[in-house]
């Protein structure tokens, strides 16, 4: 099978006849052939994207939104397709791909189609001086958007979704290790009648593809999510040509447990935040605080909770667990385990790489809770991205909120209380761009999402993504 690029309406070999492999991590075996496209490739579709700009920017709200509406309804008739493919793409379980990946995706295409029909900017009048001024948001022109490889093609819907319903044309590139999805998103824009060139999709790596949209002259804006690092690479890039630029990145997010919650609800929850998706989440809470009174016991029922999950291949209906999404990425997750040991803190359970049956070379691992005794040690300190999360002990708020705000990132965190002075103490205080209290990842497409400091800058959603892919052009008028 060949992953070609999606340019000008058709699919399209990449100019150098280059090819990656794409591995399915639930076998460790490689599938297909993925376009490594360069600039050139890149190049071409910025023409097509470019050529589609006038018309589909000045097309009626009406089009754009029945187009994206039929994108939507695409994608969800082909729920079972997709989530297939998805699921042998990242290793995810099928069961998650199938109601949360795939509807979500199709979500955000029919959230947007509603949402530019209700974007509406600013008027300010002048009383007294007989002027007029309104803004006029327009759409930038071509736009890139970069996505990651955890949550494929709910992340780059969330992505073109926004900056097609606001006018631009986009050049997109869906992460090299789960392209799947994003190939099959082309067929279905075409079926859904979007005009040729509005949504054009590269495949290859970062740091030639990537890049090439990032440095590319008339690109005029970067949505980006995936690892910290490559954000910064980003953004030391794109700053100088004074681009729009919008990075997610990544999280080490602390979950506030206090004795006063509703504690079943917190546990089953807690072990959702933990390992949905093998913990590759951006939003997954990898830091465990837990109030002293209640820690023993947390442990113990965490523990046997977390026992109960059952890695397996991902098609199978009862797996909770599936492979992570590459061997490179198991070997640097399990690397944070050996860390773990040699700092003194305690595995409480898993910490193994998992042979599976009939899947023997797929990249499986436990499930891992480890007790640490110093929230400063590098596996509370750093990104894991995988199924291991830490968990300690603490007396007071003050305490918990210091060593909650002790981390570089600050995407979300989650806090269980029944106390309502102390949630909005903690809301306020706490350095995050998202805060959960009494549930987890749940998410109404109108509120801002993003980070603060290392997790990124910029809001996604609602009217927030429309303003990002808008300019703001003020027209004052003066009357007589
Ligand atoms: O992501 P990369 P990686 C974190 C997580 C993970 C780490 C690294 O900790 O272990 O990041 O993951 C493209 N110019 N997150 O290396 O490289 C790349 O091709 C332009 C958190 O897999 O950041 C892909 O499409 N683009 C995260 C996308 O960037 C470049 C989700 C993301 O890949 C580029 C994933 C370049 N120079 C990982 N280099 C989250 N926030 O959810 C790479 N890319």
């Amino acid at each position: 099978m060949k992953i070609l690029n999606y340019i000008n309406g058709e699919y399209v070999e990449p100019l150098s006849d280059n090819w990656l492999e794409n591995y399915n991590p639930s076998t460790g075996e490689v599938y297909a052939k993925i376009a490594n496209s360069n600039a050139e490739d890149v190049e071409n579709a910025y023409k097509a994207a470019k050529e589609a700009f006038p018309e589909w920017s000045n097309s009626t709200l009406e089009k754009r939104s029945r187009i994206l509406i039929k994108i939507a309804d695409l994608i969800e008739e082909q729920l079972v397709d997709l989530a297939q493919a998805e699921a042998k793409d990242n290793g995810k379980p099928l069961s998650l791909a199938l109601s949360v990946d795939i509807p979500r995706a199709s979500a955000n295409f029919r959230f947007f189609a509603n949402a530019i029909t209700q974007f509406s900017s600013e008027a300010h009048e002048s009383t007294g001086l007989n002027t007029m001024n309104f803004t006029l948001r327009q759409p930038l022109g071509v736009v890139g958007c970069i996505s990651p490889w955890n949550l494929p093609l709910y992340l780059f819907t969330w992505k073109i979704a926004p900056a097609i319903a606001a006018g631009n044309t986009v050049v997109a590139k869906p992460s090299e290790v789960t392209p799947l999805t994003a190939f099959l998103l082309g067929e279905i824009c075409t079926k859904a009648g979007l005009p040729k060139g509005v949504l054009n999709i590269v495949h290859g790596t970062g740091p030639t593809a990537g890049q090439a949209i990032v440095e590319h002259k008339h690109i005029k804006a970067i949505s980006f999510t995936g690892g910290t690092k490559t954000g910064e690479h980003i953004a030391r890039s794109a700053a100088p040509m004074f681009k729009k630029l919008s990075l997610e990145l990544g999280g080490k997010n602390p979950n506030l447990i206090f004795a006063d919650c509703d504690y079943n609800k917190m546990l089953e929850t807690t072990v959702r935040s933990s390992f949905a998706n093998q913990g590759q989440i951006c939003l997954c809470g990898s830091r465990i605080f837990v109030e002293k009174s209640i820690f023993e016991k947390f442990k113990t029922d965490f523990v046997e909770k977390v026992k109960q999950l059952k890695v397996g291949n991902p098609f199978d209906a009862d797996t909770n667990v599936g492979a992570l999404v590459s061997k490179s990425h198991l070997e640097k997750v399990a690397s944070y385990i050996e860390i773990a040991k040699k700092e003194g803190g305690k595995i409480l359970y898993g910490g193994n790489k998992v042979t599976v049956k009939g899947f023997e070379n797929g990249y499986y691992l436990e499930p891992t809770v480890i007790e640490v005794f110093d929230d400063k040690c590098r596996v509370n300190q750093e990104e894991i991205f995988g199924p291991v999360v830490t968990i300690m002990p603490f007396k007071t708020e003050e305490e918990v909120l210091n060593m909650a705000n002790s981390v570089k990132y600050g995407l979300s965190a989650t806090i269980w209380t029944t106390n309502i002075n102390r949630t909005m103490r903690i809301s306020k205080e706490i350095e995050a761009g998202i805060v959960w209290v009494n549930t987890w990842l749940n998410r109404d497409l109108r509120t801002p999402f993003g980070g603060v400091k290392d997790s990124g800058v910029g809001r996604e959603g609602g009217f927030d993504a429309l303003r990002f892919f808008t300019e703001a052009k003020n027209v004052c008028i003066k009357y007589e």
